[in-house]
């Protein structure tokens, strides 16, 4: 018809995993012709968040941008202009949002930055009826802990989650077919709105100079490289960062690694060098290279060059491998990666590392690594149904594929 186009409000919560998912969304709604207003919070935990900010809005500048304190959230929302026809929110926020959306009676749609394999064990149950039992050593320990930060802001939030109008989700139909036939009949969330896998989110084109380059990949044999990158969130100790250059060198990989010593966006001024020694750098020059800092990793995981993986098994991180079809080897470390992982194996992605941990008493040593990394890169069956994987999310998202007749169907009911 000719009606006004639905307006969105986004509300991503702190930190890049989750902002990246709802600047994706954001950008998937703006080509299917929605008006959005995206609302940040200030000051931001990162500095990589406000550089994506302000990036994404110099790309897209068709849409608003709110950056004030949440008390003001009520009038901004319903003094808006034109009025919203939904709020899509971090589920970090269900519960403050949930209440505002009731209020003002704006539809709220909660956007899970995780696999909903990890939304249904939120109910700490191991044995989720229609689900494969997940093993209790993939719950994360903190969930045991009511008194973390982390639990209490789950547990919350939970109530929210049923009012919500719809949980968006980045993942695909084909990737989870059985936990998203559980969470949807109602098996495994009760009293569920409805799941809506929506991905793999389609990453949007960053500007090049923002970020280091990497001419270096362009010269290197088609899937050789092996990229190494465990995320934004925590630093690997120094021991074990040694023991990794360890595994690399015996196994004798061409590779990337993306290091971190320190959160990133902290002062990291510790030196390669300082690292993992001068000798390594110099006996390792023709095979690999080490950067430091952020990294544009959509582009290195889309490069010919890259052949695998390792990675800590972070949501996005393994959507993007999956959008790729990228062999993974899933060294998780804590929170939702231990779910990840096994989703990540059992959809036959990558190969876990179960016993692996990133304790200092439960140092992981090179010749573990170095096997690993074979079993990775030299698994011709692995590499194939990692492929399928890519060529199955690309469909998801392509025209008429479930996850854009998903997206379609929400933006649908938006425009009643
Ligand atoms: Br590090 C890094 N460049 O150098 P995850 C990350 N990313 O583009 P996390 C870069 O940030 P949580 C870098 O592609 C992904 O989209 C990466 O999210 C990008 O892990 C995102 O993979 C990182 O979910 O967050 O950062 O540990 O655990 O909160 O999901």
């Amino acid at each position: 018809g000719s009606q006004a186009p639905p307006h969105i409000a986004l509300f991503p919560s702190a930190g890049m995993g989750h902002l990246t998912p709802f600047l994706r969304i954001a950008s998937m709604l703006l080509s299917n012709n929605c008006m959005l207003t995206l609302f940040t919070a200030h000051p931001t935990v990162f500095a990589t968040e406000s550089t994506y900010t302000s990036l994404f809005l110099s790309t897209h500048p068709q849409h608003k941008h709110i950056n004030r304190h949440v008390y003001l959230l009520h009038p901004l929302l319903s003094s808006a202009s034109p009025s919203f026809s939904a709020i899509f929110s971090d589920f970090s926020l269900a519960s403050t949002i949930t209440q505002v959306a009731s209020d003002l009676a704006i539809p709220n749609y909660i956007v899970s930055t995780t696999s909903p394999a990890k939304l249904s064990s939120s109910s700490f149950e191991v044995n989720i009826p229609g689900l494969t039992p997940l093993s209790i050593s993939s719950i994360p320990p903190l969930f045991f802990d009511p008194n973390h930060l982390f639990t209490a802001l789950i547990v919350s939030n939970a109530p929210a989650f049923s009012e919500a109008k719809g949980i968006i989700i980045n993942t695909f139909d084909w990737f989870e077919p059985e936990t998203l036939a559980a969470v949807n009949s109602g098996r495994a969330l009760s009293n569920p709105p409805p799941i809506l896998p929506v991905g793999p989110l389609e990453p949007y084109e960053l500007s090049k100079d923002q970020f280091q380059s990497l001419p270096w990949l362009d010269n290197q044999p088609e899937e050789s490289i092996v990229y190494v990158s465990f995320g934004s969130r925590t630093a690997m100790s120094k021991d074990q960062i040694r023991e990794l250059a360890d595994g690399l060198e015996r196994n004798g990989c061409r590779f990337l690694w993306v290091i971190k010593s320190s959160k990133v966006d902290k002062e990291d001024n510790q030196g390669l060098e300082d690292l993992l020694g001068s000798s390594f750098l110099k006996r390792t020059r023709n095979k690999g290279i080490v950067v430091k800092g952020w990294v544009n990793q959509q582009e290195i995981l889309a490069h010919p060059a890259t052949g695998g993986f390792i990675n800590h098994c972070g949501w996005n991180s393994a959507m993007e491998a999956a959008s790729r079809g990228m062999p993974l080897l899933a060294w998780r470390q804590y929170g939702d990666q231990r779910v990840n992982a096994e989703v990540v194996e059992n959809a036959g992605l990558g190969i876990g590392a179960r016993d692996w941990g990133w304790d200092v008493e439960l140092l992981v040593k090179g010749e573990e690594i170095e096997r690993k990394i074979g079993e990775m890169m030299k698994n011709e069956k692995l590499r194939d149904r990692a492929r399928k994987v890519g060529e199955e999310a690309r469909k998801a998202r392509g025209t008429g594929g479930s996850s854009d007749k998903v997206l379609l169907g929400v933006i649908e009911v938006l425009n009643l």
